[in-house]
């Protein structure tokens, strides 16, 4: 009587897993693919990181970490002894046991989803899909990806998807420069295709993180993702849209956002700013949208808060040219200083940040834009590019200084002290007190 092949697959797998045997293998190797590769080389798995940039290979495999959140010193060790290596090539799939997938999911220009990177990645480890082989999807989606569109690419007459090899979907949750939460401790949720998927992918990750949190199909926790970020996404639209009532009513915001936040249940601050930045945020919950579309139905929130997010930059540049006009001057040949450009404070990404959206404005309505972030040194903007001025003289000679981004290392104080003017559309200036200061 041949033994069903489930338990063959499911049980070789998993003992495979729980004697960290089973080779381990990550697809992109960015800011969430590297963290999960060691991580579980940590836990003592041999694990080889794919990537299609040569470059990225070639740093790991010298053990030099290119991620803010994970020590070249650790990459060296693990490479040093030889629980990390990463390559190019797709082949090695065929000698691996897991694969996690971890490959940007941006949006087109028209709000849809740019699926590209995620089908040639799934299609390249498909081609050396092999039974016995676990394929977990990480990427930010809309539900549906892993079922419709991965599902196929795998299942054959060879592979049975619960029996032959297992197909999982678990959102990352990783967030840059966060100094409590790195991917062990962050809670991971992981869904299957069948109860067999999920069971292995559950059991996988226990290896490595702290906490899972199985659920019951891939889409659902494909939405768990969608809804966290657009949960995030709308209220950010809403205080933002309360900024400008209370700009309407000469009330301020920030002291209303404080106060309420002293309510000990049933609230949560969100703080208006100069838009919505990074490359999760502004973009997942158009997955979201845009499969919500195609099954007739709009949704409306999420446009709604979309259209108002990407107003703010708008709104701040209106803020500086009456700023600017109160003390009798024209925006058009004004010196403006932007302080700060990265999407969010204390990081250098610039991927989406909205200071890139504020300075084509300037730029459009003739003001001479500086720039300054201690931790971007250099910026484009449409095309043109921009080095940071970080000097004293930068602040002190603009007619007008805005900070986009509040991050921690500048002296907020000194800036007021030696700024003509000043733009504040994250609350950095709070607690002074200066007849330079306009506030959001
Ligand atoms: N922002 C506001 N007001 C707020 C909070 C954020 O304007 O009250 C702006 C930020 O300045 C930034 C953008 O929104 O431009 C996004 O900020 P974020 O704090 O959400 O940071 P992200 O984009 O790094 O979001 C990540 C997300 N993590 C993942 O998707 C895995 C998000 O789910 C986290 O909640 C978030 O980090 C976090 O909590 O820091």
């Amino acid at each position: 009587m041949s033994v069903s092949t489930t338990n063959t697959s499911l049980q070789t797998l998993s003992e495979k897993i729980r004697t960290k045997t089973a080779r381990v293998g990550v697809v992109g190797l960015g800011y969430v693919g590297l963290p999960l590769a060691v991580e579980f080389a940590k836990a003592g798995f041999h694990v080889t990181g794919i990537d299609v940039t040569a470059g990225k290979v070639d740093l790991i495999n010298q053990g030099i970490s290119y991620i803010q959140d994970v020590p070249t010193a650790e990459v060296a060790e693990l490479v040093e002894k030889g629980l990390l290596k990463a390559t190019t090539d797709f082949a090695v799939v065929g000698e691996l046991d897991t694969i996690n997938i971890a490959v940007p999911t941006p949006l087109r220009k028209t709000k849809d989803p740019d699926m590209s990177f995620v089908v040639s990645a799934s299609q390249a480890v498909a081609n050396h899909a092999h039974p016995g082989l676990l394929v977990i999807l990480e990427s930010t989606t809309y539900p549906g990806t892993t079922d419709e569109l991965l599902l196929p690419m795998f299942e054959n007459s060879n592979l049975k998807v619960g029996e032959d090899f297992f197909l999982c979907f678990s959102p990352e949750r990783v967030d840059p420069g966060n100094p409590k939460y790195q991917t062990k401790n962050i809670p991971k949720v992981v869904g299957g295709i069948t109860a067999n998927c999920t069971q292995v992918g559950a059991l996988f990750y226990s290896q490595a993180l702290e906490h899972v949190v199985p659920v019951s199909s891939t889409r659902v926790a494909e939405m768990v993702k969608l809804l966290e970020n657009t949960f995030r996404m709308i209220n950010i639209g809403l205080v933002n849209e309360l900024a400008m009532m209370c700009d309407r009513m000469d009330i301020n915001v920030w002291e209303i956002i404080d106060a309420a936040a002293t309510k000990p249940f049933g609230f949560m601050p969100f703080y208006p700013g100069p838009g919505l930045g990074g490359h999760c945020i502004p973009i997942d919950p158009f997955y979201l949208s845009w499969k919500t579309k195609q099954s007739g139905m709009e949704a409306r929130f999420i446009e709604l808060a979309g259209y108002i997010n990407s107003n703010m930059p708008h709104f701040v540049v209106d803020k500086v040219q009456n700023a600017l006009n109160d003390v009798r001057k024209a925006l058009n040949g004004s010196h403006v200083h932007v302080l700060g450009v990265a999407y969010k404070r204390d990081i250098d990404d610039v991927r989406e940040s909205p200071a890139l959206d504020v300075i084509h404005l300037l730029n459009k309505r003739g003001a001479v834009v500086t720039y300054s972030d201690p931790y971007v040194p250099k910026l484009k903007v449409e095309q043109i590019a921009y080095t940071a001025d970080n000097s004293p003289e930068a602040v002190a000679t603009a007619d007008c200084v805005v900070i986009i981004t509040d991050h921690k290392a500048t002296d907020y104080a000194e800036l007021v002290e030696k700024a003509q003017l000043v733009v504040d559309t994250r609350n950095a200036l709070k607690g002074l007190n200066s007849p330079k200061i306009v506030r959001l």
